[in-house]
């Protein structure tokens, strides 16, 4: 009686060891979207221009852990994707000793091979593809564009055919091999059932390197944020609908760091890449996420010394205050604003002043005056 109590109890701890795409996430699929590079949610967080300052380095790398990235796709250029150049591929070796054998694109974590991308009899989900689309799509006049359309995705999968995945220690490894293989920032569009140091302590071995982790509130207008956006080490970001209010779904809590703009349930959604050819509207926090892990992509391509700390409070102050004055549950200190954000990196002062593109130029002007001043004083004493 006793064992049988035990077993029962096990069964329920392990079927409560869940981590998955947050619920109810769907996409509607796309007959034509010839040209969408100036897609809605672009001038919202002002992502053209940053592009002035930085479209990225492809040295900078976003790590997405995910349902496998499909690079086939035309708009997911193959110069996007991570490539391990310790590795030879095909040869059965792990000749850069990583404890994984021809790791050449990243590592498939479900089917434990090689080939993190689609298989035959392996099929891959549409959600990190379309992740990728949403974070590196090239500039190219042709379908969509990514928020840093010039870094590298390294491609981690960790969801099966059904986007779950039923262990938190496969979770953990998965975060630590971005880690230790070259990620400069780790995208987690995913939600787990718990909190578990088997997943937990991994993102703090990241953080240790100096790479931050960014993931999602949750889909389901929760007043709580769901593991591991929750924790304090992870950078917690919800969706925002068209009008600049949190969207319909998405979880609010303390803990909430950024909105960015996916849309409400029923609006017209953000549009990104759908294998194997197509682009789709989708919903869902996990396509906010990824906007805020493509914005840490171009501040690290102009300064990649930057602290997670430095990151952090460059992105809270740089966003657009919504709701309630200041922080609040449902939007945390605002809306993404990629421009400020890559500007402050910049120049952090630009963040003492309330943004305003006609305010700043005349911030400046004073700055000219004083450097004329100084340009004539020693113009005198020559
Ligand atoms: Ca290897
Ligand atoms: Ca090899
Ligand atoms: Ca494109
Ligand atoms: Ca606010």
């Amino acid at each position: 009686m006793k064992l049988n109590k035990t077993a029962l109890t096990i069964a329920i701890i392990t079927s409560m060891m869940l981590l998955s795409i947050s619920s109810k996430e769907s996409i509607v699929s796309l007959s034509n979207a010839a040209d969408n590079e100036d897609a809605w949610h672009h001038p919202l967080i002002y992502s053209e221009d940053a592009w002035e300052i930085t479209q990225g380095r492809k040295e900078i790398v976003v790590a997405i852990i995910d349902s496998g990235v499909d690079f086939s796709h035309p708009d997911l250029d193959d110069n996007i994707e991570w490539i391990n150049t310790g590795e030879i591929a095909g040869n059965s070796i792990d000749d850069d000793g990583n404890g994984y054998v021809d790791d050449v694109y990243g590592w498939d974590f479900v089917s434990n091979d090689s080939t993190p991308g689609p298989t035959s009899g392996d099929p891959v989900n549409w959600h990190a593809s379309f992740i990728a689309g949403i974070i590196a799509a090239p500039k190219d006049d042709f379908g969509v564009v990514g928020i840093a359309p010039n870094v590298t995705i390294m491609n981690v999968r960790v969801l099966d055919i059904s986007n779950l995945l039923y262990s938190f220690e496969t979770f953990g490894i998965a975060i630590r091999y971005a880690a230790e293989n070259g990620a400069d920032v780790i995208n987690l569009s995913i939600v787990a059932s718990t909190n578990s140091s088997l997943y937990m302590d991994e993102i703090a071995y990241a953080n240790s390197l100096n790479i931050p982790v960014v993931a999602v509130t949750g889909n389901n207008d929760f007043s709580s944020v769901a593991y591991p956006a929750r924790s304090d080490i992870v950078i917690a970001v919800g969706a925002s609908n068209r009008h600049n209010e949190k969207a319909d779904y998405s979880n609010s809590g303390e803990e909430i760091e950024l909105v960015a703009p996916v849309g409400d349930s029923d609006e017209t959604n953000i549009i990104s890449t759908v294998p194997p050819d197509g682009y789709g509207l989708g919903w869902g926090t996990s396509f906010a996420a990824p906007q805020v892990a493509a914005t840490i992509a171009l501040m690290k391509s102009l300064n990649d010394s930057l602290s997670i700390a430095e990151i952090r409070d460059i992105l809270h102050r740089s966003a657009k205050d919504l709701g309630d004055p200041g922080h609040d549950v449902q939007t945390g200190y605002g809306l993404l604003n990629v421009f400020r954000a890559v500007q402050a990196v910049l120049d952090p002062s630009i963040l003492l002043h309330p943004f305003n593109s006609s305010y700043q130029f005349l911030t400046i002007l004073p700055i000219l005056a004083i450097i004329t001043i100084v340009i004539k004083r020693r113009r005198r004493k020559l």
